[in-house]
This record gives structure tokens, sequence and C-alpha cells, in this order.
């Protein structure tokens, strides 16, 4: 393997343990806290999980480790889109399971989920896991969406885990594969296979979190990487003043990512899908909302500017989602093929119009042609409309052109609107792990190992008060059930763990909401430069002003 010189330092940090496991394995005991109970539906979900419902959260304290000594063969699985630090999770299981014991086995299964039923699977030794020490990416053994979910899979899970004398399995995921693992924890506990099954909180997302979870790994490095990007690109702007700049974050539906990095560059517009939805905005006054700030910005003199778009804003638009769904509608059956059949746009476009209501038809008509043909052409498996391939960072750009001429006509508007788009999502997901991804990760991974140890199953990896230097740290587990609800899903109802959305009344966007108003008009932008590995703690081990602001 070629190595950088970044890479061959990384390899020689030493994640910072919290304080209580810092002792030594000798010197960890457990601490039982509050029983807990699901976030909503108790009844429905204590009734899906008999066995691994209502148990308490637990703390580990310094104090003689009381578990019992027995020999642990755990597999592993990364679950998923990839997070700065899934190495590091591994690398923490590792070091505690042969702490605790030489004999111990970590055996790492391929390419996510399916690995574990293809029983594709590797052996770690300490010589390949310190070629993944402190290093980005999933490569270390792939990752993976297939969903583990049916009674048929866990069978031959159970199996899988039979053959290999597994005694506990743990998996790296966002809310999907968590919930899949606590549906697993459910089975294995049901069926006496003595198989636990732990799980630790991915996603740069940042959409698994509670009152327990404060986040979840890698949205700490993937926001730095793309704020390091966004402030590049508003000094770029501040330097040729002559670009607006439209750039669509990653983060699914949730707005977490556009808002941390608005927060650390602050840019002249930054959309939340959640308050989109809450004040029921439409597209045209999204784009009217925008338009304002170029209009202020550009009579000024000021024809340069930057817009952040979150990954999932057109999701929330009303207008919009209604549009969606019955362009999923009128493209369901054999639809599809009679639409693809049709010999020309025009054609097509008749078909359009004939199917939609005249209120989506509307909506319909204002979108850019590219973007009216994307909708139409790229469908999932279930034959929906992508959402997230739709380019929002354009058709924002072309709607706030549209309002501009119309002001520029009317004579308000005397500026002038270049624009040029990006979108940053794949950039950030495998970046080397910032100080405070490396440690977090590192604890998640070691205290998985405790929780294995002490004997529990359906938890989640839990380590808290992170806005605070590492030693004061508190390790962990909270049962995943106290994070489930049931949702519709595919027309049935699911037990599934609740995404966290942006908290409008929540501290991070609070302070954006007072903020944005003069960043609009106003050039305000901070450049927050590239994660810094090496130097003074206040520089290296700054964690994401959402946890600063949401933990006061
Ligand atoms: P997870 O929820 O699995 O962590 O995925 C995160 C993510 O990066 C989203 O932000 C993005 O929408 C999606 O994965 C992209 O998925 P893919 O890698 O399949 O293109």
């Amino acid at each position: 393997m070629n190595l950088s010189p970044l890479q061959k330092a990384r390899y020689e940090y030493v994640p910072k343990l919290p304080g209580m496991l810092r002792n030594g394995i000798a010197e960890i005991s457990v601490k039982n806290g509050e029983a807990t109970s699901s976030v909503a539906d108790q009844d429905k979900i204590k009734a899906l999980f008999p066995n691994t419902y209502g148990k308490n959260e637990i703390t580990f304290v310094k104090g003689s480790n009381t578990s019992a000594a027995k020999k642990q063969v755990v597999g592993v699985i990364l679950s998923g889109g990839q997070a700065p630090g899934g190495h590091n999770v591994i690398c923490g299981l590792y070091d505690a399971l042969k702490a605790t014991d030489k004999n111990n086995v970590l055996l790492g299964f391929k390419g996510g989920p399916s690995g574990l039923i293809d029983d594709d699977y590797v052996e770690f030794d300490d010589a390949f896991i310190d070629a993944y020490r402190n290093t980005g990416g999933f490569d270390i053994i792939g990752s993976g969406r297939t969903k583990l979910e049916t009674e048929e899979q866990f069978s031959i899970v159970t199996k899988v885990a039979e053959k290999h004398g597994l005694t506990a399995i743990v998996i790296i995921g966002g809310d999907d594969s968590n919930t899949n693992a606590a549906v697993l924890a459910e089975y294995m506990a049901a069926n006496n296979t003595g198989v636990q099954v732990i799980g630790c909180p991915k996603t740069i997302d940042g959409d698994l979190k509670n009152e327990d979870i404060e986040a979840s790994f890698g949205f700490d490095t993937a926001t730095k990487t793309y704020s390091e990007l966004i402030g590049n690109i508003e000094r770029d702007a501040n330097s040729a003043k002559k670009y607006w700049h439209f750039i669509k974050v990653m983060g699914r539906s949730a707005s977490h990512v556009a808002l941390e990095c608005a927060l650390e560059t602050q840019p002249n517009i930054c959309l939340i899908g959640e308050e989109v939805a809450d004040k029921k905005m439409s597209l045209s006054q999204i784009a009217s909302q925008i338009a304002d700030s170029v209009e202020k910005r550009g009579n000024a003199g000021n024809n340069f500017g930057v817009a952040i778009i979150p990954e999932g804003i057109v999701e929330f638009v009303p207008e919009f989602s209604k549009l969606i769904a019955e362009i999923n509608e009128l493209l369901a059956g054999d639809n599809t093929e009679k639409f693809n059949a049709l010999p020309d746009w025009d054609a097509k476009y008749e078909f359009i119009e004939k199917g939609l209501t005249k209120e989506s038809m509307a909506v319909f008509a204002i979108l850019p042609q590219l973007i009216q043909q994307q909708l139409f052409l790229e469908r999932d498996p279930h034959g929906n409309v992508q959402v997230s391939l739709i380019e929002s960072e354009k058709l924002l750009s072309a709607l706030v052109k549209d309002e501009l001429d119309k002001r520029k006509a009317a004579g308000t508007y005397k500026g002038k609107f270049g624009v040029q788009h990006h979108f940053f999502g794949y950039e950030g997901r495998c970046a080397f792990p910032s100080n405070f991804d490396a440690d977090y990760c590192y604890s998640l991974g070691y205290n998985a190992f405790m929780l294995i140890q002490y004997g529990y199953t359906g938890y989640l990896s839990k380590v808290s008060n992170l806005s605070k230097p590492a030693e004061e740290w508190v390790a962990g587990g909270m049962p995943i059930t106290k994070m489930m609800n049931i949702e519709r899903r595919n027309g049935e109802d699911k037990p599934v763990i609740r995404k966290a959305l942006v908290e409008l009344d929540g501290a991070p966007f609070k302070y954006f909401a007072a903020n944005r108003d003069k960043w609009a008009v106003e050039t305000c932008f901070t450049y927050p430069g590239a994660i810094q590995y090496y130097g003074p703690s206040e520089v290296c081990d700054l964690t994401t002003r959402t946890l600063a602001l949401e933990k006061g």
C-alpha cells in the first residue's frame, strides 16, 4: 500500500478514551440507570420486543470488573453509507476484545449485512487492524445496504453464528441498520441463541440521535470537510465578486448537515427543510426569499453570494411532495412502459398534463425542463421518483433567475446573476476522521465490547458528554428500543427508530435564525479551513457548532 505522510502519521495517533475506560479492563464496572421506554407507541413496541424492551440504561464506572470470564467470538459489520471513523470503531472493538482475553476472536463480515448471510468474512489480527487505524473509509471490510429483516435471513444468520461460535454481533450503522439490530437482538434472545447484538451510531447525516446519543459518528468530519470547501468557495466568491454559488449538501431528509455548515461558514442563504415544511412554503416562496438576498446584494454592487441547499429540501415542500406522489401514481403498473414508448418530450408532456391534477401541473410547469425530465427518468426499484437525485440546486437557481428577471423588468433589481452549482456529499464521507471522530469512534467500539462482555443485547453503544474533553466523556449503553416508534413503511406498520430532524426550537436553529437576515445582505462569510490533526487542542479537538450549541 502506498502511504501518504499523513496516513503514516495517523497510524501513530492514539485515540482518547473516556476517562472511565482508561484504567484498564480490570477496573470497568457497571452502574445501572433508569428503566427505559420507547419514544412513542410504547404498548406496541413492548409487545414486539418482549425480551429486549424496557431495559435499563447503563453507565460504565471505575470499579472492579465483575463480568463473567468467557471466550468471546464477535462478528462485526459496517452497514449503509460510509462515514469517517468506521475503521476506528472496529479498532476500538478489537483492542478491548484482545485486552480482555488474547484468545477472543473478531470476525469482520464483508460488504455489509449481506456478508453475514453469505458467510463472507475475515478474521482480524494485529497487522490487519494496524493498517486501518485512524483512517477514513469503510474499505477494511466494505459496506452495503442489504436490509436484515426477514425471519429467513435471521435463521441464516443464526446458522452462520452457530458455525463460528459467535457470542455477539456488532452492527455499525444508521437508523435503518440499528432498527434491524434491535429486531435481530430480539430474534436472537427469543430463540435462546445466546448471541448478543450491539449497535453503534453511524451516519454523516446526523439524524440518529436523542437525549442519550448526542451525535452519530462521521457528522463531525463530513461537515468540517464540506465547511472547508464552502469557506473556500465563499472566499473565491468574495475575491471574484461575479458568481452566486448554489451548493447542495448531502444529508438525506434532515437538514443537520446544511445547518452545521451554515453555522461554520455564515453563507448568505441556507435553507432548512424542516422549516420549509413547518411554514408550508411553496417553491416560489423559497425562490422569492433567495431572490430578496440576491436583489439587495446586487443593488449594492455585490453580485455574488453563497446559498446552501440541503439534499432533501424538495421532500419538505408540500406542493412538490404532492406532485411526486401524483407522478408515482401516474407511472404505476405498465404506465411507465407506455410513457417511455412515447416518441418525444412533447408527447410525454401531453401525457403528463392529462394525468396530473391542475395544482400539480401548475407546479410542474414552473420547473426547468431539465428537472421535469429528471422526474420521469430516475426511478428507484419500486418505480418511484428518486427525490435525492433531483438537482435541487439547479432547480432553485433557475426559479430564482425567473424571479429576478421579473424584478428586473419591474425595475427593482439592477444587478447581475451568474451562477455556479456544486454538490458536496461523497467528498466528506471517507475523509481521515477528525480527532473528534477518531476518538469518538474508537471509544464507541471499545465500549461496544464492554457491553458485550457484560452480557447486554439490543443496546446501542453510547458515549456522551461529547462537548467536553474526552477525559470527561461518559461511556455506557442505551436500549435501542428507546428510540423506536411505529411508522408506516411500504403499506405496513413497522417498528423503526425515529429519525431526528432539525428542531426549530433547538439552539442550533435558533442561533441561525437570529443571524441569517444579516448574513443574507452583508458579507459575513467565515472560512473554517481544513481539518487540523496536529496542533493546539482548541484548533484540533473542537467538535461541531451544533453540538456546542445543543449542549449550551
Ligand atoms: P446512511 O444513512 O446510510 O449513513 O447514508 C448517508 C448518505 O451519505 C446520505 O447522506 C445520502 O443521501 C446517501 O447516503 C447516499 O447513498 P449512496 O451511497 O447509496 O449513494
